[in-house]
């Protein structure tokens, strides 16, 4: 991403200057104010580019994309079919019919070809799906050999699409009764819970739920205003165990005790997530206290960060 804001102020005092020191038939300061001048910011995930608008006195809005499609939104998404370099453009007119451009080359030749929006697994008990998820969307974790404390949960994948987020797990059964997923839904540690599990998280938003009642969680959303800075225990249940914000697949049973699961949490119940996202995973046994953590703690004891998971 480029922003050329300051570039564009600086020309714009140019124009200001040279007009004021020139000129004095017209109202030279309102001319210069109202030039137009484009500029705007993208974000790429795989072939879908988001373009946000930073124009200054625009009245109408072209895009041409550079594969030959175009747009007339202020802030339009696009989909690109191929993963090569496109050259972008903005065009925006003001006042007087006065135009401005921004041109900008787009490279995703460095992506995958699969989209982001065809992630999708399939709550079978079939884990093969998993491997087909694109590394730059898929975001893992296995419990580290130094582990002594906290070894319920021994592996977690997360990914997601428009609609879910996917999780799988592998976990010792008879040390885990509940599962907890921790949410940072805008990727900042200042807004949320500031957890003692992972640094560098402030969670919006805890699901907790039973492995008895299907993980069906009772969601929680974190209150920022009596949260003490996010290092209060302090949630407001939004959401009670019967709704089903999870959904999951049988759990499959493997040697010493080990099941696996995959399931799925429905976004529409969290709301306001970001493209990026901060995840981890806790699971209590049945005496409530904490029996497995992913990711793990670091060998010297101190916290780890959490997954980061890319979203649509
Ligand atoms: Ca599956
Ligand atoms: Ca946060």
């Amino acid at each position: 991403m480029k922003n050329i804001n300051s570039l564009s102020k600086l020309i714009l005092l140019t124009i200001t200057s040279f007009i004021l020191f020139s000129c004095s038939d017209d109202d030279p300061v309102q001319i210069a104010l109202y030039l137009p001048v484009a500029n705007f910011s993208y974000e790429a995930f795989e072939k879908k580019v988001v373009f946000t608008d930073k124009s200054e006195n625009a009245d109408s809005y072209y895009w041409t994309f550079g594969d030959g499609e175009t747009s007339t939104e202020q802030n339009p998404t696009h989909f690109y079919k191929g993963n090569k370099k496109y050259s972008a453009e903005l065009t925006i007119r003001g006042e007087r019919g006065k135009t401005s451009s921004k041109k900008v080359t787009i490279d995703l030749s460095d992506g995958s070809s699969t989209d982001p929006e065809d992630v999708n697994i399939t709550l079978d008990g079939k884990f093969n799906d998993w491997l087909e998820v694109p590394a730059s969307m898929l975001a893992t974790s296995t419990i580290a050999a130094h582990v002594t404390d906290l070894v319920a949960l021994k592996e977690l994948k997360l990914c997601g699409n428009d609609d879910y987020v996917f999780f799988y797990m592998k976990a010792d059964k008879t040390k885990f009764m509940v599962a907890q997923f921790y949410i940072d839904k805008n990727n900042d540690a200042d807004t949320g819970f500031l957890g003692w599990y992972w640094s560098g998280i402030g969670s919006e938003f805890l699901l907790e739920g039973a492995k008895d009642d299907g993980l069906a969680p009772t969601v929680f959303e974190y209150d920022d205003e009596n949260g003490n800075g996010g290092t209060n225990w302090s949630w407001i249940e939004r959401h009670a165990p019967a709704a089903k914000t999870i959904e999951i697949s049988e759990f499959i049973e493997g040697e010493n005790d080990i099941v696996e699961v995959e399931g799925r949490i429905i976004r529409s119940y969290i709301p306001e997530l970001g493209r990026t996202v901060k995840m981890g995973v806790a699971l209590v046994g049945s005496d409530w206290s904490a029996s497995g953590l992913l990711p793990s703690k670091l060998e010297d004891g101190s916290l780890n960060n959490p997954l980061t998971v890319k979203l649509p």
